[in-house]
């Protein structure tokens, strides 16, 4: 990257979780320029040692100070930390890209896929939203779509993977399916139901209007990264008894006639989308394919029979990488191309934190 400063600091917050694990991996799998990497958690964690390159990190407690010296943060710790810490991070002159729902939808932080939106980091302010995983993933496959054919109407239905919901998670899935299998009682701390063998049709806190946030997340996000408030969106975010990856029903509507080879061509050309889609090969997305991959997979791309202008998908990802870890990577890689890893106005959050 022509633009990489001689000395580049970069820290994770929330370095010893599901998504600042992966982060780690994926700046290390993507020979990431950084000079020196600063792994913070945290008083729980602070000293334990965490693998990076061919050495360890030793994990240091997050605070206010955390990020003198710092030129780059990516935050996975949650809306709580991000909130109270990303504006002192900004402060000390540190670019943060946030893996919370705290940052978001507010006007001054660009919301970022880049395969969808990379100009909207040219006026970022210092804090910069990665967006939620179940909406990047469907953003990254209806962005061309939307190019051709003007997407008045989206109506989506998720299969969300136990790891968006953290290490907690994974775990609780395996512990539930291992007692179920000896005859035991399986337990249900994480979720407020047991996930082994079921499907759960609520994923984070319900809002007054019925829908759940992480519903509600997938409606405003969208409309924000994709710059268009006439995409009219409806969510059903349904977690599932799956370790990782995601995957989407997604029905849209469009201005334009689009028939399904033409969205197949489409999607074949677009920038971070694999199509897979052969069904008299049985051939269609699924997680355990996605698992550990960068790309978002699209198949059973066909026509609507039920509409004049629609189309039906599937789509599926790695929930932690192109979800989370990846995309937040891929913006910090975007800054550095850009040359845009540098703070307006240091001060601008200070109130809000
Ligand atoms: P996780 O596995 O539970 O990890 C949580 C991380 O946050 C750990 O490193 C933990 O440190 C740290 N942490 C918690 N409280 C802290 C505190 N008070 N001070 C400092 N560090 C603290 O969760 P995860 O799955 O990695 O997710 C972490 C966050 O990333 C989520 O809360 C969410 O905001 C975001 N996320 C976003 C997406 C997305 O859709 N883009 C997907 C998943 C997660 P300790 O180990 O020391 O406790
Ligand atoms: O549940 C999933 O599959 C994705 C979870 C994302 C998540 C989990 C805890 C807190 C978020 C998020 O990214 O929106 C948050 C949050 O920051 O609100």
């Amino acid at each position: 990257m022509n633009n990489t400063p001689a000395e580049l600091t970069v820290a994770v917050a929330g370095a010893t979780g599901a998504v600042g694990r992966s982060m780690l991996k994926t700046l290390e799998a993507r020979a990431f320029p950084a000079s020196r990497v600063v792994a913070l958690a945290s008083s729980r964690s602070a000293g334990s040692k965490l693998p990076f390159k061919d050495t360890e990190l030793t994990v240091r407690e997050l605070t206010r100070n955390s990020f003198d010296g710092v030129d780059l943060a990516l935050f996975s710790a949650g809306g709580e930390c991000s909130r109270d810490f990303a504006p002192h991070a900004v402060a000390a002159g540190c670019v943060v890209v946030d893996n919370s729902n705290a940052w978001r939808m507010d006007e001054r932080c660009p919301l970022v896929v880049p395969e969808v939106n990379p100009q909207a980091l040219e006026e970022h302010n210092g804090i910069i939203g990665n967006p939620n995983c179940s909406t990047i993933q469907m953003v990254v496959a209806l962005k061309p779509l939307h190019d051709a054919a003007s997407i008045t109407r989206v109506v989506v239905s998720t299969y969300q993977a136990v790891s968006g919901s953290g290490q907690k998670a994974v775990d609780e899935l395996e512990s539930q399916v291992r007692r179920m299998f000896n005859m035991q009682e399986p337990e249900a701390k994480v979720y407020p139901h047991r996930i082994a063998f079921n499907c759960l049709p609520q994923i984070d806190v319900f809002m007054p209007n019925g829908y759940t946030r992480e519903e509600m997340k997938m409606t405003l996000e969208t409309v924000k990264i994709m710059g268009d408030p006439s995409i009219k969106v409806t969510a059903t975010t349904v977690r599932v008894p799956v370790f990782y990856g995601h995957s989407e029903s997604v029905n849209i509507e469009t201005r334009k006639k689009l028939s399904a080879k033409e969205a197949r061509a489409i999607l074949s050309r677009a920038p971070g989308v694999q199509v897979a889609d052969n069904p008299e090969l049985k051939i269609y997305p699924m997680p355990i394919d996605a698992a550990g991959e960068y790309e978002v997979f699209v198949g059973r791309i066909r026509e609507d029979e039920s509409i004049a202008n629609g189309l039906n998908l599937w789509v599926v990802a790695d929930n932690i990488l192109k979800g989370a870890a990846l995309n937040a990577v891929q913006i910090s890689e975007l800054l550095l191309e850009k040359n845009l890893l540098r703070v307006k106005n240091p001060r601008l959050f200070l109130q809000d934190a």
